[in-house]
């Protein structure tokens, strides 16, 4: 990444406070750098790995995939995909009733019945209900999020109620293009009330068709996917043709199969983007990170480098007694990346200001954060380093929900070498 193009000229103004707040007068400072000249460089050093930090929001290309079907869906010809369905043009949405546990419906959308949403039909519903929030896609199996963008649609909701459900509603169950082969579909499910109704304030589910401003990539799932805002990634089903609503009163997601907890909410978990992993003794070490906001929102960083021959405390499964301290949370970007049409923010998105585009709350909850940290110098030796989050309950990660099989957020550690 070239300098013009840093975090760095991006966050122009956000550096110049972070580095006000941590500055020589400051007292954190004084426990942080060593006197002096050379603590200005390594101030200078903290500053250029800020300036490489990733980008806030993910280009649609650059997020990490994670999609099955053989072939995958996305890389069929752009003839092949006119011809099943994965274009505008020839896009449709059916929601019916399961023939298993039948929903009453006065009027389902099927394809038989000419009704299938089309997507002038749901271009016409977001002129008027269209929403944009952001939030974190992150596989439930793998550590590292996907990508961050700002995801805009049709709450789900405005779609369910065209087909005039009576009763024997209580879950809805969904998938997309699988090649027409049972043995391909990746299925997610929902309570009904999830979609109806918005709990604690959160973005609705969304039959979705932008990603960052711009119309979905068929990689993202285009031309409409499904995105949950506070789930992991196999919620958010990709290439989305079918609906169904059901009164099966259980989960029947494809990802319950192996092992996933399939009712999780996104985790708070943090970890690192740049560290060294070898400095001179006695040098400030620079570190810079991101922390997941999961659905508890993100109090503090906090970061541990311990020589590997320190004893952890005993009966301390999680860490909790380790000698901790608070990194800085990085505030809003300037610009958000993800190539947004003119680098602008699209109008009205969640938790945002509308008339100055910036966010009402930071942190923002099921998003991302940048942290950074300058870690005092040390003696030559081997050592830990180690980064965890605490969420708005106080709660320290990986806790209150530490098993993998519902996200991942084991604390991460990183070896260092300190050197003579
Ligand atoms: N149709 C379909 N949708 C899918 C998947 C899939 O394999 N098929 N994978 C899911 C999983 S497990 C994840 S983590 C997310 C990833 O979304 P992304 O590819 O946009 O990053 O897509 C979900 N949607
Ligand atoms: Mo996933």
């Amino acid at each position: 990444m070239n300098q013009a193009d840093s975090w760095l000229a991006r966050h122009a103004e956000l550096t110049r406070r972070y580095f006000l707040k941590i500055g020589l007068a400051s007292a954190p400072a004084v426990t942080l750098l060593p006197q002096g000249v050379a603590a200005i460089e390594k101030v200078t050093e903290l500053e250029a790995v800020i300036a490489q930090l990733e980008s806030y929001l993910t280009k649609q290309d650059d997020f990490k995939d994670v999609s099955r079907g053989d072939p995958i869906p996305h890389s069929l010809s752009a003839e092949e995909r006119q011809q099943v369905g994965l274009t505008q043009e020839t896009w449709s949405l059916e929601v019916t009733s399961d023939p298993e546990h039948p929903a009453e419906l006065r009027t389902p959308l099927s394809q038989e019945s000419g009704t299938a949403l089309k997507w002038d039909g749901l271009m016409e519903l977001a002129q008027k209900h269209a929403v944009r929030f952001p939030k974190v896609m992150t596989c439930n199996n793998i550590g590292c999020p996907l990508g961050m963008g700002i995801w805009e649609g049709v709450p789900l909701r405005e779609v369910i109620w065209l087909t005039q459900p009576k009763k024997d509603l209580r879950r809805i169950y969904y998938y997309g293009f699988h090649n027409e082969k049972p043995e391909q579909m990746f299925r997610s499910s929902l309570p009904i009330g999830r979609v109806l109704e918005d709990p604690f304030g959160l973005p609705p589910v969304i039959i979705c068709y932008k990603l960052n401003g711009q119309f979905l990539t068929p990689q993202r799932g285009g031309p409409v996917r499904l995105v949950v805002p506070e789930a992991y990634g196999f919620k958010s089903v990709k290439w989305l043709s079918h609906v169904v609503l059901t009164n099966l009163y259980h989960a029947n997601d494809t990802y319950a199969g192996g092992n996933n907890d399939v009712d999780s909410w996104l985790k708070t978990f943090a970890a690192t983007l740049s560290i060294p992993k070898q400095v001179k003794a006695g040098e400030p070490i620079p570190v810079t990170g991101y922390a997941q906001v999961g659905i508890s929102g993100l109090a503090k960083v906090q970061t541990c480098l311990l020589h590997d021959d320190t004893p952890l405390p005993s009966q301390d499964r999680f860490l909790t007694k380790l000698p901790w301290e608070d990194a800085s949370i990085l505030g809003p970007p300037k610009t958000w990346g993800g190539e947004l049409p003119d680098g602008e923010l699209p109008d009205s998105v969640r938790g945002f200001d509308p008339a100055s585009k910036r966010p009402l709350h930071w942190p923002m909850r099921l998003s991302k954060a940048h942290w950074a940290k300058l870690l005092p110098g040390l003696p030559p030796g081997e050592y830990t380093f180690r980064c965890r989050t605490l969420d708005e309950n106080g709660i320290a990660q990986p806790l209150p929900r530490p098993f993998d099989k519902s996200g991942r957020n084991s604390i991460e550690r990183v070896s260092i070498e300190v050197i003579a």
